[in-house]
Order: structure tokens, then C-alpha cells, then sequence
């Protein structure tokens, strides 16, 4: 008899197998990307660079920007290391493209 065939019971399709223990996945390690201050780079050309390559919008780009200016560097975000070395040298080209210092950095989490 089919599930259909019985008003009072029904099925769910498995979606996941159990894991076994011996084949847990670990997570990848995160990197930061960390934007650094330099003394020439615009604050806009900046905020623009971080909207376009880490999709931060206006006002958390204006506030990661701000942080970097007043202590010298700030953590954008975190990716696999691919991603976030990717990253860093694409927004570190912006500025090399444009005649600005500015720099991206990328550092393992702990
Ligand atoms: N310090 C730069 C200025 O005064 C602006 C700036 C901010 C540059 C953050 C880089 O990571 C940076 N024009």
C-alpha cells in the first residue's frame, strides 16, 4: 500500500544520509582580507572599490574606509583563502590602474 493509499500517514523524502564518523567534513580555514591606509588614495575612490569588489553598500563601506584612515587598517571580511586572495589583488589593482597606492592584504583567522 502506498502512503497515498492511507489518509492517516505520510511521507517525507529524506533529504540527508547520516554522516558517518569517520568522514566528518572539516570547514576551510577563513582569510581576512584587510584594507590598509596610505595618505594618497581618495576616501571616495576608496568607498568605491569596496562597494564594487567586497559588495559592501554605501554606509559599510564609508565605515570600513573611515576605520582604516583612523587606525591604519581594518578587516573587511572573511573568505576561503581562494576568494579572499582573489579579491585582495583585484581591489589592490583598482588602485594601480588609477595611480593609487592603496592596499589589500589577507591574513589566515586563528
Ligand atoms: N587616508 C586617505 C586620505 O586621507 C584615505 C584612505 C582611507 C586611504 C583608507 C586608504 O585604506 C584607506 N585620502
Amino acid at each position: 500500500m502506498s502512503p497515498a493509499d492511507n489518509p492517516g500517514t505520510t511521507t517525507k523524502p529524506r533529504t540527508r544520509t547520516r554522516q558517518k564518523s569517520d568522514t566528518k567534513v572539516a570547514r576551510p580555514p577563513l582569510w581576512k582580507v584587510i584594507l590598509l591606509n596610505d595618505d594618497y588614495t581618495p576616501r571616495e575612490f576608496v568607498v568605491q572599490v569596496l562597494k564594487a569588489v567586497f559588495r559592501l553598500n554605501e554606509s559599510q563601506a564609508y565605515r570600513v574606509m573611515m576605520t582604516a584612515h583612523q587606525k591604519g587598517a581594518c578587516v573587511i571580511a572573511v573568505y576561503t583563502r581562494d576568494v579572499a586572495e582573489t579579491k585582495a589583488k583585484e581591489a589592490t589593482d583598482l588602485g594601480k590602474m588609477n595611480g593609487y597606492p592603496l592596499y589589500f592584504t589577507t591574513e589566515r583567522e586563528e
